[in-house]
């Protein structure tokens, strides 16, 4: 979710600047598209401020070291054009970047257009998501929500001077740009090549996610198809959530270290391996998984050479932070990461997840000193049910009544990895749950939206012990254009052994289950179940 602010290095050459829509379609000379500015129509609320067009010569696409997840060079992209689309809000006072990507030869055009998401704080990322959708042939688009483009520091925006929460800008952040970026994106397509969109898409992961079911939620007839994967919907309930580890390590007066945290999440994998049939490293269903911490009480670790014995009170408080917070009163507040995750990311004493932080200093509290390292049960319940109260309707982004968008016939792809080590698991669940609640039953859900839980895959990128999605984004066009509902998602991951394991990951609420016959490492032997 951290990354590193990445540029684009694309050799670029402006060849349009101007204030003033220019009069006719870009395709106006003789029907193949220049790059150039083109009239677009303001988003209802908006007042378009500048359209600015850069021709890119495509070709093998870096950007910088280090290399980010995904960051890698892209070759063989198709010359494209960068159309910056600069809109204001009507008293907001705001000036929101919509850049749209358009693959230059209309040949090199799918018809589709396609949306993406931004991380932590990061409302889109400019570079690499864009280069890789025209790749594919679409028109991407990413918006910067007038925020800016940093995924970690919110301080030049999230507070006005007189410290109050700027609501136009988390309005921004939160929904409202994100449909000012399908209507732009859309309208700059149109115009650029002069034939509409056929089909629109979200693609984005974590905020990205949650972007994709605000959308769902609020803007039904945005997208045909929204892929939202490792969604930060609850956003107002995880981010607080994320804390709990400082309080449960306050209160019970422990500081494990990295070494013992390792060592309960390799004791809960050695423990429950093979409830599903397999022992791969892999907890197919960590739901299923009983272990509890205090198994290791007493044993030894060695850490940095210094030998340390697991304590009763360490093994409590692991348990607590894989239940999730509760209240004083024993009420359940939210969900902890499964029992198979990478624990140090959200319950390493002192260094809290950066999201939950910032979140809890800057809104909830509006003071930026605020320090979370020292929270109590007692403020922990109290800063997690103010941030549920003042933003659920904000930036909650879990409203379960989809009826619109299943009318619209929008089709939702969701996957959510089961060792997801930053949003836990169990939010997507208990949404998708909400929503099958709301619609008498899981069938009919399954006609818009499907769930899939990826067992053994990390927050958003490769690198977990199991097999990752091998073309989520193909598996929800086929739905949406061909009506191919997906039944299982394919993936596949190769580990250090060389070995390629391949997986059909069944959708919610089934799970893949081994015939007991062939190997393991291979999809064929596999049956939803
Ligand atoms: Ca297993």
């Amino acid at each position: 979710m951290k990354r590193r602010l990445i540029i684009l290095l694309a050799v670029a050459i402006p060849v349009v600047a101007t204030l003033a829509p220019v009069a006719a379609d870009a395709t106006s000379r003789g029907g193949a598209p220049t790059c150039a500015s083109v009239p677009v129509t303001a988003p209802s609320g908006t007042r378009v401020e500048s359209v600015t067009a850069v021709a890119n010569a495509g070709g093998t696409v870096s950007f910088p070291a280090p290399p980010v997840p995904g960051g890698a060079p892209i070759d063989n992209v198709p010359a494209w054009c960068d159309i910056t689309v600069v809109v204001t809000h009507t008293g907001a006072n705001d000036h929101v970047t919509i850049k749209v990507s358009l693959p230059q030869d209309p040949r090199n055009w799918s018809g589709r257009f396609q949306a993406t998401g931004g991380s932590a704080y990061l409302a889109g990322d400019f570079t690499y998501p864009l280069v890789a959708a025209v790749k594919a042939g679409y028109v991407a688009a990413a918006t910067d929500a007038g925020i800016g483009q940093n995924p970690v520091d919110v301080s030049g925006w999230a507070l006005t001077s007189t410290g109050q929460v700027n609501g136009p800008l988390l309005e921004n952040f939160a929904s409202r740009s994100l449909h000012d970026m399908a209507v732009v994106g859309k309208d700059v397509a149109r115009k650029f090549y002069g034939r509409a969109v056929s089909y629109a898409y979200w693609n984005g992961c974590s905020t990205g996610g949650r972007q994709g079911y605000q959308e769902a939620q609020d803007h039904p007839d945005d997208f045909q198809g929204i892929l939202a994967k490792a969604p930060a919907i609850n956003w107002d309930r995880f981010a607080v959530a994320s804390l709990w580890s400082q309080a449960v390590f306050n209160e019970e007066k422990v500081a494990p270290t990295s070494c013992e945290l390792e060592a309960f999440t390799a004791g809960a994998i050695q423990a429950c391996d093979t409830l599903d049939g397999v022992r791969d490293g892999v907890i197919d269903n960590p739901a299923d998984c009983r272990w509890d911490p205090r198994a290791l009480v007493g044993t030894k670790v060695v850490c940095q050479g210094r030998e340390i014995t697991v304590s009763a009170a360490t093994a409590d408080a692991i348990r607590k932070v894989w239940a999730g917070p509760v209240s004083t009163s024993g009420e359940k507040l939210w969900y902890g990461p499964n029992k198979g995750a990478t624990l140090a990311p959200l319950a390493t004493p002192g260094t809290p997840f950066f999201v939950g932080e910032t979140w809890v200093r800057y809104f909830v509290q509006r003071d930026p000193a605020f320090d979370v390292t020292k929270l109590t049960y007692r403020t922990f319940e109290q800063l997690f049910r103010a941030s549920h109260q003042k933003f659920a309707d904000v930036i909650g982004a879990d409203d379960p009544n989809l009826a619109r968008f299943a009318r619209a016939g929008g089709k939702l792809l969701s996957w959510h990895g089961q060792t997801d080590e930053l949003v836990p698991t169990q939010g997507t669940v208990d949404y998708r749950q909400r929503v099958e609640r709301a619609f008498g039953g899981a069938r009919k859900v399954d006609d818009f939206y499907r769930l899939f839980l990826l067992p053994g895959v990390n927050h958003c990128v490769p690198g977990g012990a199991g097999p990752f999605p091998t073309d989520d984004l193909g598996a929800l066009v086929d739905w949406v254009e061909k009506g191919k509902a997906p039944a299982t998602l394919h993936a596949s991951v190769t580990g250090a052994d060389g070995k390629t394991v391949t997986r059909d990951v069944c959708r919610y609420p089934k799970v893949a289950r081994y015939t007991g016959h062939g190997d393991p490492a291979s999809a064929a032997n596999f049956r939803c179940a």
